[in-house]
């Protein structure tokens, strides 16, 4: 009885897709859909006013799909920055702005592997940075204007995963973390038109694109993978069981 109880944990560490993992590296997102593009352009008005800064920092963030639906390739633009305060950094938050833009009410980075904030990022390692922490992984703003234009694996656009960002936000800050400006990701209009209405994922199953969606075959080798990694995870706790 007891045997098949913690089979039955097991299995739900294997199925249970959704659930997010207490380890401090991010695995890479496969599945990706194809075409799937979004975008985060800051408001005229900063939230925090310094002295140096006329009107507000000018930039966005685009975010489409990566090369074979791995990952996502970012766009970074900014530009009009204060003269004092740098480098200036930027993350993904958790929580969207709200209507009034207090960017205070976007909560903390998009950190689902809950690594925390400490040590801070080690760009040589980008899997053991917070999922959002976009500056620290391919750097901090030293320029104005910026551009830059990177791959990152870590991030998703598949609703559903603990990585998805569509539907949050994107922080300015000074380097000592006070926070000037944010925005909110969109789906990027007028795109090719393949940018398809996901199934939310009701029933258990892991939201993701479906073949006819995408004429792509879904990513059983990355799902497995993941599973596999899961049956790691509650190894030793399974074998913990079986010692008491
Ligand atoms: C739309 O763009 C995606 C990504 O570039 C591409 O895979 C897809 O074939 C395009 N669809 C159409 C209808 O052009
Ligand atoms: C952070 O830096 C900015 C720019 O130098 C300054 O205006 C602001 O007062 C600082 N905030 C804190 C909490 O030190
Ligand atoms: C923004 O939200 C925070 C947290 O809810 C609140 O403490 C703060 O007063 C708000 N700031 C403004 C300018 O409304
Ligand atoms: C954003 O999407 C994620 C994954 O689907 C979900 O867990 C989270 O609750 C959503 N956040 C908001 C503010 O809707
Ligand atoms: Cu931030």
């Amino acid at each position: 009885m007891r045997a098949s109880q913690i089979l039955t944990v097991s299995c739900l560490g294997a199925f249970g897709v959704s659930a997010q993992d207490a380890s401090t590296s991010a695995p890479v997102v496969e599945g990706n859909p194809a075409g799937r593009a979004v975008r985060a352009t800051l408001p005229e008005e900063p939230f925090f006013m310094s002295g140096s800064l006329e009107g507000n920092v000018e930039g966005y963030i685009t975010a489409e799909t990566g090369p074979g639906g791995v990952g996502v390739t970012y766009g970074v633009h900014f530009s009009n920055l204060p003269t004092e305060g740098g480098p200036f950094t930027y993350h993904l938050h958790v929580d969207p702005v709200p209507a009034d833009g207090n960017c205070t009410e976007t909560l903390a980075h998009l950190d689902p592997y809950q690594r925390g904030e400490d040590p801070p990022c080690d760009p040589s390692a980008p899997e053991t940075c917070q999922v959002g922490d976009l500056s620290g992984k391919y750097g901090a703003i030293t320029s104005d204007p910026f551009e830059a234009s990177y791959h990152d694996p870590y991030s998703s656009l598949i609703e559903g995963q603990g990585s998805y960002f569509g539907n949050r936000s994107f922080v300015f800050h000074f380097a000592n973390k006070t926070r000037i400006s944010c925005a909110n990701f969109a789906p990027v209009e007028g795109g090719n038109g393949s940018y398809p209405t996901m199934p939310t994922g009701t029933g258990g199953m892991p939201a993701g694109p479906t073949p006819s969606e995408t004429g792509t075959v879904p990513p059983i080798s990355a799902a497995n993978g993941l599973n596999a990694v899961k049956n790691y995870a509650v190894a030793p706790l399974i074998a913990l069981l079986f010692m008491l």
